[in-house]
């Protein structure tokens, strides 16, 4: 593709400002050094245009030594019209067809347009010409008129069907052959001191030209004085319009570069930096921190401003700041992110504002970089540490229990999609109790560490979530050292273990069964030599307290939270198998009054009804579905057995099922 730009005319209502040099070299922003070629030259050069055919004529030599001095590194051709003062640019035209071989975009040199129109030209599948279906007809210049969106008929008498157009124009070859022939046989017959439009209003609508409507986007030629001052204010205000786009990605790569570059061209750009929580919330827990991609973004050349959005939705932002526009993909438009769009579109037109949407590409490249980051996020040294910094960004966590690689996935990849926010687990719980029921094993600490350790690698190679590893009593302390280790090496980030002591029953049967309580001392001293046994900095071990389980009372819970603390543990769980939540929330008020900072750990499978939220605000930080899945899982597998037994066939029980299919495509073929 080639453009063509048209400077051959005298320019002569301009004026004093033409006496000196062709109209193209108009100074078109004070105190800089743009001109009117200058900057349609560079949108031309941001493409990937490289060849230009400028036709010249007035103060020709002053022209070609000028763009010779702008260094765009575009290959120009300079053509000459030998009588542009006896002829008008069809002519010019003319002269330069030997060089117009190709898709053509075509202007007048004394038009000034902003790069969206310029992305709009460009991005037309078709041949197209700006027009404006929102500015009033001019009376002396182009109209178009439009007939199913495509343009009939170019010039300054036409007013029915018609809409104000500019010289602007995007030609593919086919359309540009039939026009330029039309033009030849114009020229050739002595017909050059009309307009080349009057060479395609005989075509008939033959060239295939469409409208592009650019409505107020500035597209305007200057052809005096007056022109010249509306368009400066124009740019002006172009220059201090403020431009609004958030990244929640950990890298940057070319693709956003590309896209950055682009936003630039449209004011000043402010970038909002998606805060971990909310990153977390609808992906992952971001590699890279928050505060660190910021400095990322504040030195890239030309980004004028950064800022924090601590929210999927825009609002916040969008009302502080009242950037002019908001650019984003438009894969926006549906999915998840369409209610985010909705409020931003509305927020927008609260005050005038406005959203420019480039369409959504995957390059396989980029795909590859993210596939890459997520599989980063399995390894253990990856995956260990993203538990606390979870915990740090979001203040509450939630987990849910994952007893194999299929609820695994579950966990990994579950969504749920409400009130223009996503929501989905944290981390992955590794219960004692679901692990054995799932081997049809009494939680016993019956299945030994190496069978346990089986299903974390089952679950961790294929997720990337961080793990939180029932660890029941921890056994005994000289065997734990060994268990807290090979948990690092495995890449989980907590282990959870429970004072007691002897032959351990699953808390749920609280006193209904016989339990040990270990004393504070001896269980303190595991808490101690599983800390100094760690060696990775982020791995934490949990002290879970059974005092009210075993109904011991709460003093002596809270004794032992201190005492644990003290030992160095890293949070403390606290347990009850009560449906009514107040010894729970007693304890978590007790301890905060002390401890402000230590992670309070919860199981709340009889005490559910306190929604996350509200946890949060008590004062707990890691909230654990400890057993759901199963529970789920088991009334359902029950259900198809005994309908397969009772119908002696399967073909009743498939409308209970998911579909074959489904459960295929729900594992990925590579991880
Ligand atoms: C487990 O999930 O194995 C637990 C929690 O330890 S509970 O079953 O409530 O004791
Ligand atoms: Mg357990």
């Amino acid at each position: 593709m080639k453009a063509l730009i048209l400077n051959s005319g005298l320019g002569s209502r301009m004026g004093s400002l033409t006496s000196e040099h062709p109209k193209c070299m108009t100074q078109i922003i004070d105190g800089s050094d743009e001109t009117i070629l200058s900057r349609q030259l560079k949108l031309i050069a941001e493409t990937d245009i490289k060849e230009v055919v400028i036709t010249t004529g007035y103060y020709d030599e002053v022209l070609v030594e000028y763009c010779q001095s702008l260094k765009t590194g575009l290959d120009l051709t300079f053509v000459k019209n030998p009588v542009y003062d006896k002829t008008n640019y069809i002519y010019s035209i003319y002269c330069a067809r030997e060089y117009l071989d190709d898709d053509i975009i075509l202007m007048h040199g004394d038009l000034v347009f902003e790069s969206e129109v310029f992305d709009m030209l460009m991005a037309s599948p078709v041949s197209c010409m700006t027009v404006s279906s929102v500015l009033p007809l001019p009376q002396k210049d182009f109209k178009a008129r439009i007939d199913g969106g495509m343009v009939m008929k170019v010039g300054v008498d036409i007013f029915d069907n018609a809409m104000e157009a500019q010289a602007l124009y995007k030609l593919k070859k086919d359309d540009w052959k039939v026009w330029l022939n039309k033009i030849v046989e114009f020229c050739e017959s002595g017909r050059t001191g009309v307009y080349a439009e009057n060479a395609l209003n005989e075509l008939n609508g033959a060239a295939n030209i469409a409208a592009l409507d650019v409505k107020k986007l500035l597209c305007s030629e200057i052809d005096d004085k007056d022109d010249l001052a509306v368009v400066k204010a124009r740019l002006k205000e172009l220059e201090e319009r403020t431009v609004y786009m958030c990244f929640s990605s950990d890298i940057i790569h070319g693709g956003h570069i590309a896209i950055i570059k682009k936003a630039q061209r449209l004011g000043k750009l402010m970038i909002g930096v998606l805060s971990d929580e909310a990153v977390a919330s609808y992906k992952r827990m971001p590699l890279v921190p928050a505060s660190e991609r910021r400095i990322m973004f504040e030195n890239i050349a030309g980004v004028y401003r950064v800022v924090e959005q601590n929210r999927l939705s825009y609002k916040e932002v969008l009302e502080e700041y009242k950037p002019s526009i908001v650019v984003h993909g438009d894969d926006w438009c549906t999915g998840f992110q369409k209610p985010i769009r909705d409020e931003v579109v509305s927020i927008l037109a609260s005050y005038g504002g406005r959203l420019v949407e480039y369409p959504y590409s995957s390059d396989p490249k980029y795909e590859q970089i993210d596939a890459r980051t997520r599989s980063d996020l399995a390894m253990p040294d990856i995956r260990r540490g993203r538990l606390k910094r979870m915990l740090d960004a979001k203040g509450l966590i939630t987990a849910m229990e994952a007893h194999d690689g299929l609820t695994g996935l579950i966990v990994e990849n579950t969504v749920v999609y409400q009130d223009g926010g996503a929501h989905q687990f944290d981390a992955m719980w590794i219960s004692s109790l679901c692990d054995s029921t799932a081997k049809g094993k009494p939680d016993i600490e019956l299945v030994d560490m190496t069978s346990r350790f089986r299903t974390i690698e089952d679950i961790t190679e294929v997720t990337t979530k961080p793990i939180i590893f029932d660890g029941d009593t921890g056994g005994k302390t000289e065997h734990f050292v060994y268990t807290v280790r090979s948990l690092e090496r495995l890449g989980v980030s907590m282990v959870i273990i429970e004072d007691k002591t002897g032959l351990k029953k699953n808390s749920l049967f609280g006193t209904e069964v016989e339990q040990t309580q270990d004393s504070i001392e001896n269980f303190s001293e595991k808490i101690r030599a599983g800390k100094k046994a760690q060696r990775t900095k982020e791995f934490m071990i949990c002290a879970r307290i059974e005092s009210l389980i075993l109904e011991r009372g709460m003093e002596d819970a809270l004794e032992r939270a201190f005492a644990f603390v003290a030992a160095g543990a890293d949070a403390i769980m606290i347990h009850s198998r009560k449906k009514d939540p107040s010894e729970i929330l007693e304890f978590i008020d007790r301890f905060r009054k002390r401890d402000k900072i230590t992670p309070i750990v919860l199981v709340p499978t009889s005490f559910n009804s306190i929604k996350e939220e509200e946890w949060k605000e008590y004062g707990a930080n890691i909230i654990i579905y400890a057993n759901q899945l199963m529970r789920a899982e088991v009334p359902a597998m029950r259900k198809a057995a005994e309908t397969i037994l009772r119908d002696h066939r399967a073909e009743e029980c498939d409308k209970m099922l998911m579909p074959f299919k489904d459960i295929i495509r729900m594992i990925p073929a590579e991880v």
